[in-house]
């Protein structure tokens, strides 16, 4: 018996011994939890049945097929408005523990507004995340990726400050029909993304009005966020116990030297990629970050205008967007290497020019198939890190990893991104002390990629769009998304790690 215990204790000595010297099997802790995203206008569908009402994204990739890449749209996507239970049952084949979806604004209010409340749009969620509650599958909500009722666009979409109230009218029949069975809520997915490519840039709605429109829809996209973590506490909080976050997206500006003033122009990027959102919510004092307003300020007065191109908050905005999160939800795919811009103050109102920095990328750094996607996991760790140090370590959940390659069953270039980008995490985690609840790997399927439609594939599986099935086959990196999700260990008999293996 005693010696049984001896042997045992010795056994596991060696072992552990042995493992950190051979290849030590990366885990994370017994509450972390990993699941993978989708989003409604990428994977739906059925874009006018049921009652649906016209989203932006229809009108735009209608009006402008030739802005699209493959002139796609997302009419049919993968048909998850059909196939809910598919996804789910490939959602229980990886054993995830939650799934990030978003639900589609007009699809339950064809009018924008709450004056119509469509039946079967609550329907179609209620069966999505009943099927996920019977797999044991948790729900995490995106209330709004990008997919915004068109009629509200009419009235000027997150330009025009009264979205605010719009928005926590619609939360609020969200609240009232799912919230029973949602724990887990992200407001907005992205406002960087949507508010300067789809009012400054290209995307729908294709505002184009850089320096004007993407400050007017970050203003209103975070008062709309303060007037729903309010409305949660008030009014649902003591009874649903739920958590209600926002999910910003964070790539890594790192300095391309280390002169004081390329770290300068790293952290402006940082302040004005991130801090634009991050600093009203997640600091002590609120408002934008103070770099913001001095930039933004300065050149609108340079440029003869009577006030700043960046809004102002009253101090109740700012009050009630302080603190306004539960978990802050991040979403990572890559780096780059920042300088300061030329010195010539443009004459022209940008975004870009506001924030007065060049970008680029290490010609070296590994290729997806998105041109500003490369791999690069240390960018996570240090990204992680600055989140922890200037906003006081909150709670985080990654919302989305992930990367695009050609189509294709064999992807172990998939295989080692994730690697790659888990081990980061796993340091930042464990040697650096950042919170990090979960991870999201971008995406569970193959889906209508925005401007680039469906020429780039970041799903875990293939979606078959010659097949009117959308026939769904996972990829070898969904079984080893498996014995990741199964065991919370990153598996040693993969692949052979060495191209992107971290150094610490
Ligand atoms: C995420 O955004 C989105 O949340 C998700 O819907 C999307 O499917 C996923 O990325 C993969 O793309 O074309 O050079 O102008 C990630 C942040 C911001 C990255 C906009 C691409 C456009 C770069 N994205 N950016 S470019």
């Amino acid at each position: 018996m005693k010696l049984q215990i001896i042997v045992t204790i010795l056994t596991v000595i060696w072992s552990r011994t042995n493992a950190s010297i051979t290849n030590t099997k990366l885990c994370f802790g017994e509450n972390f939890r990993f699941g993978v995203a989708t989003a409604s206008y990428q994977i739906e569908g059925g874009w006018n049945v049921s009652g649906k009402g016209e989203s932006i994204w229809d009108r735009y990739t209608h009006e402008h097929p030739e802005r699209v890449f493959d002139h796609n749209n997302g009419d049919v996507a993968d048909d998850s408005y059909q196939r809910y239970k598919e996804d789910v049952k490939l959602l229980k084949e990886l054993g995830v523990n939650f799934y990030r979806f978003s639900i589609s604004w007009p699809r339950i209010l064809p009018t924008g507004f709450i004056n119509d409340v469509n039946k079967d749009g609550i329907r179609y969620y209620n069966d999505l995340i009943d099927e996920l509650r019977r797999n044991d599958i948790e729900p995490l909500v995106t209330m709004y990726h990008w997919d915004l009722p068109q009629i509200l666009q009419e009235l000027g979409g997150w330009t025009n400050p009264v979205m605010a109230d719009y928005f926590a009218d619609y939360a609020k029949v969200l609240f009232n029909e799912f919230g029973d069975r949602v724990q887990f809520w992200l407001t907005f997915n992205e406002p960087l993304s949507f508010c300067q490519d789809g009012y400054g840039g290209n995307d729908a709605p294709g505002g184009q009005a850089s320096g004007f429109e993407d400050y007017m829809c970050g203003h209103n996209v975070l008062r709309a966020h303060g007037k729903v973590y309010t409305l949660y506490n008030k009014e649902y909080r003591d009874q649903q116990q739920g958590s209600v976050g926002i999910t910003l997206d964070i790539a890594w500006m790192e300095p391309i030297t280390t002169s004081q003033e390329d770290q300068d122009a790293a952290e402006t990027a940082r302040q004005f990629t991130y801090g634009w959102f991050a600093h009203p919510i997640l600091t002590d004092e609120g408002d934008y970050p103070p770099i913001m307003r001095k930039r933004i300020d300065e050149n609108s007065k340079r440029q003869n205008f009577a006030r700043s191109r960046l809004p102002q908050f009253t101090s109740e905005e700012i009050q009630e967007i302080k603190g306004s999160f539960d978990f802050l939800g991040l979403n990572h795919y890559t780096t780059f290497m920042v300088s300061p811009g030329d010195n010539k103050t443009s004459t022209v109102p940008s975004f870009q020019n506001d924030m007065g920095v060049k970008t680029s990328q290490k010609a070296e750094w590994p290729k997806s198939n998105s041109t500003w996607l490369k791999v690069v996991p240390w960018g996570f760790r240090k990204a992680l890190n600055w989140v922890k140090n200037t906003y006081n370590n909150p709670n985080i959940l990654v919302t989305e990893n992930g990367i695009s390659l050609h189509p294709g069953l064999h992807d172990p270039k998939r295989v080692n991104y994730i690697d790659g980008y888990l081990r980061a995490l796993h340091d930042a985690i464990y040697k650096d002390k950042c919170r990090v609840i979960g991870y999201t790997y971008w995406s569970l399927l193959d889906n209508f990629e925005w401007m680039r439609g469906y020429s780039e594939r970041f799903g875990l599986y293939e979606v078959d769009y010659e097949s009117p099935s959308r026939t769904r086959t996972p990829r070898l990196s969904a079984s080893y998304f498996r014995a990741i999700a199964t065991t919370g260990c990153l598996p040693n008999d993969y692949i052979n790690y060495v191209e992107y293996t971290l150094t610490d």
